[in-house]
């Protein structure tokens, strides 16, 4: 059922949801999310993802702050018991026994000394959201007062150093050069899984022997073609196998694995949540002095910063992923492209991404049923209406690019997006993603993370004020081809890259 924004002109208008229609959403959206509710996690959805995955417990928090801050609050205390020693918080926590592929007995990270106690989880990471909803959780906190806001400081001094460690991980272990640029190791650390920003990275992949598989995901689909196909299925599972074999040590696996990308959305993410996090820590008094943890997020958030902006492709106005084991950037008009809008730190960019971003090769494209973010832009020879992460909508997207718009001062264009996004939920199905031209709901139906953006948009909140970030740095070493095979060159051999036949560690 699709019952209201029927797109009228090509100003982007919709008609806003009716009073029954919100209430409606927000008591189905809160019925969800209690539905998928575990008690102290929440599990991405109910058959197809029936665990807790990263940056949708990320997503789930801010949603459920709007009728719980404690319970938001134990859903990221729950992700953060899966912290491996290293800092990285894995993509997937699997509290219990399921029919999901590929699971525990699939990533075996007990051959990895760093893996947390007492959780199995996945052996990698997805983008960095996490405390940009603490911050938003804190803000609705404060607003309500009281016992809510108590316990929201409170977590924020428990977990700072955590946190802090997370974002750490990702500007050390995997920046290892200081481009600016967080390295991803799978597509899934991108949370786009089979995104054309791949593509060309997964062509040079050669699957080579392990063991056999049977995928569980199409059973929980109404049609094989909105996932992966099977050939991208078979490149996903090489390249766990690569990092088993690593024991995922990432530098062993810089070495020897097949893909090495320098992921702008990831590293856009992590700039901005390091500044709220340095702006949690100055509010509240924690992690001061010259080395303390306020000095290092605000370190981190200059690098990669810096990073993205200097990854736009001037002629499009799109920030690119750079393949690390070429040193070539790689064009895709993919919604990866508006990571400057998220971390900020040039207003005319900002404006121009604003322009773009509402413009006809993206949400004001004339085939779109919704004026809502495409995964891939509908004007590019990339785009597929209905196959994963290569066209439809996924309403989380909309919502970062609605949350940064907000941040920068850009209100009426965060809200269209606002107006928008709800409009495409009128009909309850809180779906993973949506066909954009039909507005067909696609994938799984009760997505949490959908579920919750939709909670967040019905709140409204805006941030306390604008807060202008324009700090960068002009410290980075240089990224051409050239300059990548130099600094690979001079680096030890454990972190030379690419090896072509590496030398399988034996795994227990
Ligand atoms: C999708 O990814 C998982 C693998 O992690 C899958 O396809 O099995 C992606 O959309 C990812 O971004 C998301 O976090 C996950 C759960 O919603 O599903």
């Amino acid at each position: 059922m699709q019952t209201t924004g029927e797109r009228t002109d090509p100003q982007m208008t919709v008609a806003q949801p009716s009073a029954v229609e919100i209430g409606l959403m927000a008591g189905r959206a809160g019925y969800v999310l209690r539905a998928n509710d575990r008690g102290a996690f929440t599990v991405a959805s109910p058959t197809l993802y029936p665990h807790m995955w990263s940056w949708d417990a990320g997503f789930v928090a801010l949603g459920i702050a709007t009728v719980s801050v404690p319970r938001a609050l134990n859903e990221l205390r729950s992700l953060l018991s899966g912290q491996w020693a290293t800092g990285m918080i894995p993509h997937i926590l699997f509290h219990s026994p399921s029919d999901y592929f590929p699971g525990p007995e699939r990533w075996r990270t007990q051959v990895a000394a760093a893996r947390p106690a007492g959780v199995l989880t996945s052996g990698i990471c997805q983008p960095p959201i996490h405390v940009i909803a603490l911050s938003r959780i804190l803000h609705d906190a404060r607003r309500k007062g009281g016992a809510d806001q108590e316990l929201a400081e409170e977590f924020v001094r428990e977990t700072f150093d955590s946190w802090l460690a997370w974002h750490s991980y990702l500007a050390t272990a995997r920046d290892p050069y200081s481009y600016g640029l967080v390295e991803i190791h799978h597509g899934w650390e991108s949370g786009m899984d089979d995104s054309p920003r791949w593509d060309a990275a997964y062509a040079n992949v050669r699957v080579g022997d392990m063991p056999p598989f049977v995928r569980a995901d199409l059973a929980h689909v109404a049609d094989p073609s909105q996932r992966p196909t099977d050939a991208e299925y078979a490149t996903y599972l090489w390249l766990l196998e690569q990092k088993v074999h690593a024991r995922y040590d990432d530098a062993v696996y810089r070495a020897t694995g097949d893909f090495v990308m320098g992921d702008v959305l990831v590293s856009a993410l992590l700039a901005a949540a390091s500044d709220l996090l340095a702006d949690m820590g100055e509010e509240l008094g924690i992690g001061g002095g010259a080395s303390g943890g306020v000095e290092q997020s605000r370190a981190i958030a200059r690098r990669f910063r810096t990073g993205v902006l200097r990854s736009v492709n001037p002629e499009t106005g799109l920030a690119r992923d750079l393949d690390l084991r070429t040193g070539t950037w790689l064009d895709v008009e993919s919604a990866a492209g508006f990571a400057p809008l998220l971390c900020g730190g040039d207003d005319a960019l900002t404006r121009r991404q604003r322009d773009l971003l509402l413009g006809p090769r993206w949400c004001g494209h004339s085939r779109l049923r919704w004026p809502v973010v495409p995964s891939v832009s509908p004007a590019s020879p990339a785009f597929r209406e209905q196959t994963y992460w290569r066209g439809p909508q996924w309403p989380v997207l909309n919502w970062l690019m609605a949350w940064a718009l907000n941040r920068s001062g850009e209100q009426e264009a965060a809200n269209q997006l606002r107006l928008a996004g709800l409009s495409q939920l009128v009909d309850c199905d809180f779906a993973e993603y949506y066909q954009p031209v039909t507005g067909e709901t696609l994938g799984s139906r009760d997505q949490s993370w959908t579920a919750a953006i939709a909670l967040d948009f019905l709140a409204a909140r805006r941030p306390a004020q604008r807060r202008p970030v324009r700090w960068l740095t002009s410290e980075l070493p240089r990224i051409t081809p050239t300059q990548r095979a130099a600094d690979l060159a001079a680096r030890p051999p454990r972190t030379r890259g690419p090896a072509t036949t590496p030398e399988m560690p034996r795994i227990p």
